[in-house]
């Protein structure tokens, strides 16, 4: 009985191990900060935000006159993040 117990419990246990682990590597692999993922500003950064943010490209954009670099959204396109230099 015991051995039921603890065959179900790593069922359940390595499914949410694997979901960390994979939840962890999406905000560590994003360019952007933990309050910047947190896209729909509710004080935490869901999986799916963490996803789409980790999924992102690079792009060099011109703002005032300064070369950029925006971080886009490989689902939709749609800008995550500019960085510029701030060089005078
Ligand atoms: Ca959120």
């Amino acid at each position: 009985m015991a051995r039921v117990i603890r065959n179900i419990g790593l069922f359940v246990l390595i499914p949410i191990i694997l979901f960390v682990v994979l939840y962890a590597w999406l905000i560590y692999s994003s360019p952007l900060n933990i309050k910047e993922m947190d896209l729909n500003k509710n004080g935490w950064v869901s999986f799916t935000e963490a996803e789409y943010t980790a999924s992102y490209g690079v792009r060099e954009v011109e703002v005032d006159g300064k070369k950029c670099t925006e971080y886009f959204a490989y689902k939709d396109g749609l800008p995550l993040k500019v960085e510029c230099n701030e060089k005078k």
